[in-house]
């Protein structure tokens, strides 16, 4: 059984990775065996989460560069194939959101949200599975949203590119399936990292909304994902394909909730 978690050998990219989900991901695929590698755009980061890793027992290897970059992109994931090898498992866990009303929004802002958390993906996707689908095998793992299926107030931008990001994730499914390359997504909830720190510490009535929409009664934490992302890595997806894994607590399954309507006894 435990082989069917077993990355052993396997060469992992997981965007984002010096914190949060990205982390959480690298940490559990790295527990399972793979090499993990990680980017981000701050060396400062990157040389500060080598210790974290080490703390777990883990080498990780780690680059600096912009995803949005296609040349940044290139030269990154081919220093990843010079020294560790070929990209077996992209997570493509790298993204930004910009809570903006839509009539306060720039064009600007909402280009560079489309730009890193839709294009990029598809970028970093470009560039590996040409090698995936010539060895016959690969992982996509996209990280995709709540916001892949619902809209809300001043999240137009980023909705739109998780929305995008879930059916992009359908179509590498339709193109590349047929070589033995699983694309997936994931669709967390709402999970406690710097992303949703502004809505999420210091009494933000935000918690109110989350802890109503969401069965579980608790935000979820970064390894609720990382854990979801070994499963889509691993021979036990090996027949999952084109598929939001959604890791929510509840939250799409959920209209609601009135506090203390039918509660059982504590
Ligand atoms: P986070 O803490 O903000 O981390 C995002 C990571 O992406 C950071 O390492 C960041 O690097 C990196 N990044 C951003 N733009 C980049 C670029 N242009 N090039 C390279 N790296 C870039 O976010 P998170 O909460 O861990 O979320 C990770 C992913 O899960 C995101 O795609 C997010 O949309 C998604 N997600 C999050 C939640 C949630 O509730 N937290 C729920 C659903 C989906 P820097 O730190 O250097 O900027
Ligand atoms: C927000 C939150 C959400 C989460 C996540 C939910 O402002 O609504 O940041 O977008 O980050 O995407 O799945």
């Amino acid at each position: 059984m435990n082989d069917l978690f077993d990355l052993t050998g396997k060469v992992a990219l997981i965007t984002g990775g010096t914190h949060g989900i990205g982390m959480a991901i690298a940490k559990t695929l790295g527990q399972a065996g793979a090499k993990i590698c990680v980017n981000d755009l701050s060396d400062e980061k990157l040389e500060a989460c080598k210790a974290v890793y080490a703390a777990e027992g883990l080498e990780v290897f780690t680059l600096n560069f912009d995803v949005t970059n296609e040349e940044a992109v290139d030269k990154g994931i081919s220093a990843i194939e010079k020294a560790v090898g070929p990209v077996d498992i992209l997570v493509n866990n790298a993204g930004i959101i910009k809570r903006i009303p839509i009539l306060n929004m720039a064009i600007s802002d909402f280009k560079q949200v489309i730009d890193i958390d839709l294009v990029a993906p598809l970028i970093i996707a470009k560039r590996v599975a040409p090698g995936m689908i010539a060895r016959r095998y690969g992982k996509i793992i996209n990280m995709c949203s709540m916001m892949s299926v619902y809209g809300r107030n001043s999240v137009s931008a980023y909705a739109s590119a998780k929305g995008g990001l879930k059916l992009l994730t359908a179509n590498m499914c339709c193109e590349w399936a047929k070589y033995n390359v699983q694309i997936n997504g994931i669709g967390p909830g709402y999970i406690a990292t710097s992303q949703t720190a502004d809505i999420r510490l210091n009494g933000h009535p935000f918690n109110d909304l989350v802890m109503t929409r969401t069965p579980a009664g608790r935000w979820g934490e970064p390894e609720d994902v990382g854990n979801a992302a070994l499963f889509l890595a691993s021979k036990a997806s090996d027949f999952v394909n084109g598929h939001i894994l959604y890791v929510d607590g509840g939250i799409l399954a959920n209209f609601g909730y009135v506090k203390g309507e039918n509660d059982l006894p504590e």
